[in-house]
């Protein structure tokens, strides 16, 4: 199938091989909404409790293109409209050639498959065992996203990666960065890389090499050989990608390296030499910060700027890593360009800052081609942070949001990024009444993959917010978009935009319900003025669209909805749930009941023109 180029305008993904679609990522700083727990379908675990310490809302990401509904093969239908292009294309295991064990299907929550793009993925269990794929495009980089037994956060070993049956690298793999156990209870307590707990989830972890060029057609190849000393390797999928050169150093810019002492590429810590470098140019009033390129260590205090532009050389190429890898503004005008900030952080405590951006309420900030992992979250914002732009970013496998647009942070966006395996709302808009109002966020053009919980996006009250044009896929226990009067928010007001998304798979069981796909939750007051229009549910874990009280709804207008193949319902409305929204054009096909009506009446879906299979 045809790749979707991705480029400004298009955040897409490509799955190239196969069927699958793909899925969405987010991190954030504080609880989100908690995920709930309850049992999963098919069978699984027991789901985790409830949660949330008044948390955060979570993040919500998705992106962009659209997403197919994985038929084989094809290009899913996407919204009308929709979609980022990812730079890379997506290669799902589970239709590569394998002689390893093909994972079945599953959305059972503690099921190693329900976490995985697809809900599949391929176990390599024996020595020479191998899945193997044919290279669509040229490339010269992969990312492999894998799961290994957990040995601990010590416990490191490889995977081998073959091109035409020659052995290019020894790929690092850990356990370190992945297993979590127990409820939301345990978000916070240590216990929570305790096995003993049970419970197991947040299986996957990701691993990238840059290799030296592989040509279209040459065929790539992952097997365990014997000095792969994992028990087993779970393979979800494989993205392959062109990486550009490194950018050079602009004019007038300061070098860590040059200028500050910064040491690439080994153990010693350069957080003096990064705070060094920062203050200079801030102090002398030269142009930026360079961070060439290497990988730099932050391992004694977070970095704080304020006023400055700090461009690497590629977020392939420069890496600021270590478990203080975080760049906090306390300022304005914090510029972010071409660089990676892998952290450190192997759980969620959520008094604890481990976020890669963050800092005060900044205006003017901005993040461009950063690609971040392994953190808490991606980028808290400070309270009333205003026009903080953040494009073309990466946030994979975190303990929480991607990002939070946190306590009346308004006019600011997050376009064409890529999350994946984050442990809280993907992208979140949180708004809470204590705070100033949100106002005017956007969310558009992201792609989501798999947040092992909460939801791709989740927007907690606020006025004029926007999620437009994204794809998120695979959400492993909850919503795909959540809107919500809940953990404290402010009520909606103006109007709440939704528009040309695509959700994959979506919807999940948590704190013993089971999410709908869509989800509205008037959770602590009216909920009112939202519009959604061209929006694609296909294949929901349980229901399409999903109505919650116990407060009452109004002016909720869903226009062009379609709902393929929901396992339990196209709409399902709650115990409690009152009030009333206007559906017109909203079309469920293979819906085994049309309304699941719990409300005893007291929610009227007002029906419009076109409405059909429900
Ligand atoms: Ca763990
Ligand atoms: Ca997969
Ligand atoms: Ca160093």
């Amino acid at each position: 199938m045809k790749t979707r180029a991705f480029s400004s305008s298009t955040f897409g993904v490509l799955v190239a091989v196969g069927m699958g679609l793909l899925a969405n990522v987010a991190c954030s700083t504080a609880p989100d909404p908690p995920a709930g727990s309850g049992e999963s379908i098919g069978g699984g675990g027991s789901g985790a409790g409830a949660g949330g310490t008044g948390g955060d809302a979570g993040s919500a990401g998705a992106g962009g293109q659209s997403a197919g509904s994985g038929g084989a093969g094809g290009q899913p239908p996407g919204p009308s409209g929709g979609g980022a292009a990812a730079p890379f294309v997506e290669y799902e295991a589970e239709v590569m050639e394998t002689n390893g064990v093909v994972l079945e299907p599953t959305r059972a929550f503690t099921a190693v498959a329900s976490e995985a793009s697809g809900r599949q993925a391929v176990r390599l269990s024996n020595v020479g065992d191998y899945v193997r794929f044919k290279n669509q495009g040229p490339s010269n980089s992969i990312v492999v996203r894998y799961s290994i037994p957990d040995g601990g956060s010590d416990f490191w070993t490889t995977l081998s990666v073959y091109v035409n049956d020659e052995l290019r690298h020894k790929l690092p793999v850990t356990s370190r960065y992945a297993w979590t156990y127990g409820d939301h209870n345990h978000f916070n307590q240590p216990d929570q890389n305790n096995p003993g707990l049970g419970v197991p989830h947040h299986f996957f972890d990701e691993s990238r090499a840059l290799l030296s060029d592989i040509p279209a057609g040459a065929t790539i190849m992952l097997r365990k050989d014997a000095s792969d000393t994992a028990a087993e390797y779970v393979i979800d999928l494989v993205d392959m990608e062109t990486v550009a050169p490194p950018l050079p150093k602009p004019a007038g810019y300061l070098s860590l390296i040059d200028d500050c002492g910064g040491t690439p590429n080994d153990a010693s810590d350069d957080s003096g030499a990064l705070q060094h470098c920062i203050d200079r140019v801030q102090g002398e009033g030269h142009a930026g910060l360079y961070l060439p390129p290497g990988e730099f260590r932050s391992l004694s205090k977070p970095l704080s700027l304020s006023n400055i532009t700090v461009r690497g050389a590629g977020m392939w190429h420069t890496t600021v890593s270590g478990y203080f890898a975080r760049f906090d503004c306390w300022g304005n005008n914090c510029k972010y360009h071409d660089f990676s900030v892998f952290g450190d952080t192997i759980q969620r405590k959520d008094d604890s800052p481990e976020n890669a951006f963050g800092g005060n309420g900044s205006s003017g900030s901005l993040l461009e081609n950063i690609w971040v992992e392994h953190v808490k979250v991606g980028y808290w914002t400070g309270a009333d942070t205003n026009g903080l732009v953040i494009r073309n970013c990466r946030m994979r496998n975190l303990f929480a949001d991607a990002v939070n647009f946190y306590g009346g942070t308004s006019n600011s966006i997050v376009e064409y990024t890529h999350a994946r395996n984050t442990g809280d709302d993907a992208f979140a808009s949180w708004s809470p009444a204590d705070r100033a109002l949100n106002r005017k966020n956007v969310f558009r053009r992201n792609l989501v993959q798999v947040p092992w919980m909460a939801n791709c996006f989740g927007i907690y009250g606020g006025e004029d917010i926007s999620v437009e044009d994204n794809v998120c896929a695979d959400v492993v226990q909850y919503p795909g978009i959540l809107i919500a009067r809940q953990f404290g928010s402010h009520p909606f007001s103006g109007m709440t935009r939704i528009e040309r998304n695509t959700l994959l798979r979506a919807g999940g069981s948590a704190y013993n319900e089971e999410h709908g796909a869509f989800k509205l939750h008037a959770a602590q007051g009216l909920l009112q003025h939202v519009t959604v229009n061209d929006l694609e549910i296909i294949e929901p874990t349980h229901a399409g669209i999903h109505i919650e009280g116990p407060a009452a709804m109004d002016s909720i207008w869903f226009n062009k909805v379609n709902i393929k193949k929901p396992r339990t319902a196209a709409f399902h409305l709650s115990p409690g749930s009152n009030g009333a929204m206007d559906a017109a054009y909203v079309v469920a096909t293979e819906a085994p009941v049309g309304v699941i009506d719990q409300s005893q009446g007291q929610f009227k879906i007002l029906p419009g023109a076109g409405n059909a299979g429900w």
